[in-house]
């Protein structure tokens, strides 16, 4: 089936955020330089067995060399927002003390050359790379860490906050939490229930003070978290099946929304979860700095989840589904329908985005909310010096459909981020998985934008799709 029969034409709101996205340790590289110091992704990647291959960040896809080149590329793109993230290592090296003007004057040059372009920078705090130095001291699952990072983002703000409107305080706590302290597959690395729900509570604290604190220095500024959502489908209206939708929905949504949005953890996940822990951490006043008002939401949407009831001896299907991700519930099964999958082997799953707007906009808030990602891993080929990737452009096709079909519902849908900019870093998997609209040669630096990414232009250039 061609992607060229999918639709009529559509039209975005006028002023629609047009962007890309990326993240520090996945493209920057030079980790050894202007001061840079380790972080647990470092330690993580240079660390026996951990990456598919060995592979690791430390060149990646040079950006930090060639910045005023990728910038130029955005600009071609005709991209209206660049959605980029601050390594922390690089701007406050250990995590604590004061800042490195070198790796301040990256970002400031960065930010500077996308204002000289039209291109609205977005800036994510934090995506993953906590200073080493915190993660010996504790990491997230240590209280104290949530008040470094409030420290840390305070010094970005200093810095950059008068040419940068909008922020991000964390990109997915749930990977940070459930897949760096739970199944031990991101770094750190370790594994255990009680420190990954502690680490999560930890996460969105530390997302509360740096809102209030860059509240009170930047009351211009458009402050918002980015969750990873899923739709959780029972795989039938079986009773037992609709429980482990719940519980599983629990823990990857729930588990963020309600504290972030409602200022209250749900009574179910606490019962669900009162094997792992008693949730005696969370202490007074806690759940008040977590729910700090916000101005902007962002999701990142890649695919659903569909679940069933427990059966005994089933095996997990997939490196990220590994038991202990899943606290108190690593009994729930995770089904495949045998609908097609991008490289990951996650299901393409559309509607799931329209369901997921919708949800978060009638059950949580009326606040503006962007799709800060979406994307899909695919192999690639280059031919002839041309990467034709009608696969992944399809993704992006069917998903713009329904995010504008969430728009035409009532969603205040703001602006939708493709990810990525670039092939890179893509964590366990290393170079191993593309999700880039520009295409990377490893060995030669050399990037080509894919026809996904010509399309993407396209698409921004007409506000919309064109009839198909
Ligand atoms: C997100 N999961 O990662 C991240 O924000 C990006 O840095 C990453 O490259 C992109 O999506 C593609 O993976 C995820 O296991 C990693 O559910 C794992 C999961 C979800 C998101």
């Amino acid at each position: 089936v061609g992607v060229l029969d999918q639709g009529p034409a559509i039209t975005f709101p006028p002023g629609f955020l047009w962007g890309a996205a990326t993240a520090a340790y996945q493209i920057e590289g030079a980790a050894t330089e202007g001061g840079r110091t380790p972080s647990i992704w470092d330690t993580f990647s240079h660390t026996e067995g951990r990456t598919v291959a060995g592979h690791t960040g430390d060149v990646a896809c040079d950006h930090y060399h060639r910045m005023p080149s990728d910038v130029r590329l955005m600009a071609e793109l005709g991209l209206k927002s660049y959605r980029f993230s601050v390594s922390w290592s690089r701007v406050q090296p250990g995590g604590t003390g004061a800042a490195n003007p070198e790796g301040l004057d990256f970002y400031r040059r960065l930010v500077d050359e996308l204002l000289a372009n039209g291109i609205e920078p977005w800036l994510t705090l934090y995506h993953w790379d906590l200073p080493q130095p915190l993660e010996d001291a504790g990491g997230w699952p240590a209280r104290d860490t949530a008040a470094r990072f409030a420290d840390y983002s305070q010094l970005v703000a200093d810095a950059l906050g008068d040419r940068v409107k909008y922020f991000t305080t964390l990109n997915e706590p749930w990977c940070s939490a459930f897949l760096g302290y739970g199944s031990g597959v991101h770094a750190p690395g370790r594994s255990d229930g009680a420190d990954a729900v502690r680490a999560g509570h930890h996460l969105m604290l530390g997302h509360g003070l740096a809102v209030q604190a860059l509240r009170a220095s930047r009351p211009q500024a458009q402050l918002g978290i980015t969750l990873n959502l899923y739709p959780v489908t029972p795989a039938s209206d079986a009773p037992a099946d609709v429980d482990a939708a719940r519980r599983i929905d629990g823990l990857a949504n729930r588990f963020f929304l309600d504290p972030v949005l409602r200022g209250s953890y749900p009574a179910d996940l606490q019962a669900d979860l009162r094997k792992v822990t008693d949730f005696g951490h969370v202490r007074d006043g806690d759940l008040a700095v977590v729910s700090t008002p916000l101005d902007v939401v962002g999701i990142n949407y890649y695919s659903r989840h569909v679940v069933a009831a427990p059966v005994e001896g089933a095996e997990p299907e997939a490196y990220w589904r590994a038991p202990s991700c899943w606290p108190g519930s690593e009994d729930v099964r995770f089904v495949t329908r045998g609908v097609p999958v991008t490289d990951m082997d996650w299901e393409i799953d559309a509607p799931g985005l329209v369901e997921t707007l919708e949800r978060v906009h009638r059950d949580y808030t009326d606040l503006p909310l962007y799709i800060t990602e979406n994307g899909s891993a695919f192999v690639d080929e280059v031919v002839d010096g041309r990467v034709d990737d009608p696969d992944r452009l399809a993704y992006f096709d069917a998903h713009l459909r329904a995010a504008h079909a969430a728009i035409s519902a009532g969603v205040p849908l703001k602006g939708y981020f493709a990810w990525s900019l670039m092939d890179n870093f893509e964590w366990a998997w290393g170079y191993t998985k593309r999700f880039g609209m520009v295409h990377v040669d490893y060995d030669t630096q050399v990037r080509i934008p894919k026809s996904s990414a010509r399309w993407y232009a396209e698409v921004i250039r007409r506000n919309g799709l064109a009839a198909q």
